[in-house]
Order: C-alpha cells, then structure tokens, then sequence
C-alpha cells in the first residue's frame, strides 16, 4: 500500500482492516458497539466484505438486498452470492424484489420517468435510497450502512467539485445524522481504497460478483475514478488526501459561507409519509407513474 509505505502478510493485513474499518467507525461516531445495523448489499466485493468485518468486529447486523430486476443475469446471480453469503454465516437478509412488490423492475420504471431519459441510474439511486430508509425505519434499525470506499467517495467528490455543487458538497459525508424521518446513514469504508477492500474479499474467499452493472458502463463516476487513479499512480496517497482536506474543510466550516449547505424545508409525503419538499414524495410519484396500484403499493 504505497499510500501508506506499508506492506503487511495475509494475517496481519485482514487484521489491519478490522483495525481501519473499526477506527473510522469511532473516528466519525458512525454508530455504537449496541447499535441496530442493516447493512444494503449489492453482491460486490465492498458491501460483502463489510458485512463480514461488521460481523467479525461482533456488531449485530442484518443484510438488505433490493432485488432491481436488471438483465443479463446481473441481479439473479447477486441476489444468489448473497443469499449464499448469509447462509455461509447464518446471517439475517432481507430481500425487496421490485418486481414482486411494485410490478416493475426498475428498468422498466426507469423507461417511465421523466427523469432518467434511459439511463436508470438516477432512478434505480433514488429507489434505492427510498426502500433502505422505510426498510430501516421498519424494521426498528439504528443505522444503514453502505459499503462505499475511497475510490467512490473520491469520484463523487470530484464530480461535485468540477460543477461547485452547492446542494451535494456540505452533504457528502461518512456519515449522515437521522433526522425526522430519515435513519441515520453511514460508510464504514470511506477511508479504504477499492483494491484494499477487493482484496480483503479475495483473502477471506468471499464470492462476489465481479461483473459490474451493465448500466454503470460510460458513467461519469466510472471517468472519474480513472483520472484520480492516474493521478494516485503518480502521486501515492493523492485520493485519501483529496477526500480527507475536503472533510476536514467541511468540519472548519468552509461550506457554511456564501450560503452553502441550506437545505430546503421538508414536509412529509401525503401518501407515504417519508420526507420530502413536495406532497408526494419522488418515490410515491414514479410509482404512480409505473401505474401500480395504490392498494398494492401501501399494503
Ligand atoms: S445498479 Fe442501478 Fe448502479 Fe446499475 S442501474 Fe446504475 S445505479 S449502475 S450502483
Ligand atoms: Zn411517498
């Protein structure tokens, strides 16, 4: 790990990521050693490797699969890795399949919405973060953990700073408070690079899903990570840096100036009751576009 002038064994490694993944946990007040946790799994290397060192560190943590319904076998086979996974363990997963519950996949409600014009990333994101927050609120959870590492937090960052987002740069954050209607959110991995945690997966002979999304492929997330692993090639250490002073500016107060971080007053959704600063909610909306029932919808 140049980043860090460190080279460790096999051993010592996976105990070096229990260490980190513990540190950053206390470091940003993630959550409690008692806590409640529901941790959204992909079938990817990040977010099963965090459910196994979550596990390994003794916290009580459940798994969540949203089943999306996305084509060549993608989502069967992640759903499978980790249904095998909690097996393994004899962990608890929760699954929401899209199509069972609301009679569409989200591909085909993305083909609706105004607001993806055929790229469901927007709005595969939008449902995801709906059904992780009503299945943490649900299920009386204390936190929803996502298994983001640097490289991601890195590439958002970046993104957000080329366009000077004043709506997502004072809210990008290891981790997020729960405020009226919305549970607690955080990224145990934040600090640890994606080749760390891919190869925390491979020692520990996690199966995971090593095809990528189809839909991910030529996504400005995707053009990002490549230019800040280019310039960490050159510069060891640049990512964890650039993601660190960010955090640290934004603890200094820097996004406090010139208006930044005001966000819009929220009122409740009048179908759903989750919060949002429109009466229903984006949830509820694409929902009622996708033409599903009322009636199955608030069963
Ligand atoms: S699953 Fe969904 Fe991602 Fe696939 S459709 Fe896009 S957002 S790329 S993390
Ligand atoms: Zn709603």
């Amino acid at each position: 790990m140049r980043q860090h002038k460190l080279a460790l064994c096999k051993d010592h490694y996976l105990e070096w990521i229990l260490f980190q993944t513990e540190r950053a946990i206390k470091k940003y007040r993630m959550f409690g050693r008692d806590a409640h946790i529901l941790v959204a799994v992909s079938g990817g290397k990040d977010s099963l490797s965090l459910w196994d060192v979550l596990w390994q560190l003794g916290y009580s943590v459940d798994g969540l699969y949203i089943q999306l319904g996305i084509e060549e076998g993608y989502s069967i086979k992640s759903e499978q890795l980790c249904a095998n996974f909690a097996e393994n363990r004899q962990l608890n997963l929760q699954v929401i399949d899209l199509a069972k519950e609301f009679g569409e996949t989200v591909i085909g409600m993305s083909q609706r919405s105004q607001r993806s014009k055929n790229k469901p990333c927007s709005v595969c994101g939008m449902v995801k973060r709906y059904l992780m927050n009503k299945a943490a609120l649900s299920g009386g959870y204390d936190v929803v953990v996502t298994g983001h590492n640097l490289d991601d937090e890195a590439a958002v960052l970046l993104g957000n700073t080329i366009h000077w987002s004043q709506d997502l740069l004072p809210r990008q954050s290891p981790v997020l408070e729960d405020t009226e209607g919305f549970v607690r959110k955080a990224k145990p991995f934040c600090r640890l690079y994606e080749r760390e945690t891919a190869a925390y997966a491979i020692l520990m002979g996690i199966d995971y899903i090593h095809d990528e999304c189809p839909y991910s492929l030529g996504n400005s997330t995707l053009f990002y990570k490549e230019m800040l692993n280019k310039l960490e090639d050159e510069k060891p250490g640049s990512k964890l840096n650039f993601y660190q002073s960010f955090l640290n500016a934004r603890d200094a107060g820097f996004f406090q100036m010139g208006g930044m971080g005001i966000s819009p007053e929220l009122s409740t959704c009048k179908n759903c009751g989750q919060p949002t600063n429109t009466t229903y909610c984006a949830f509820c909306r694409l929902i009622e576009q996708t033409l599903v029932t009322k009636e199955s919808f608030t069963r």
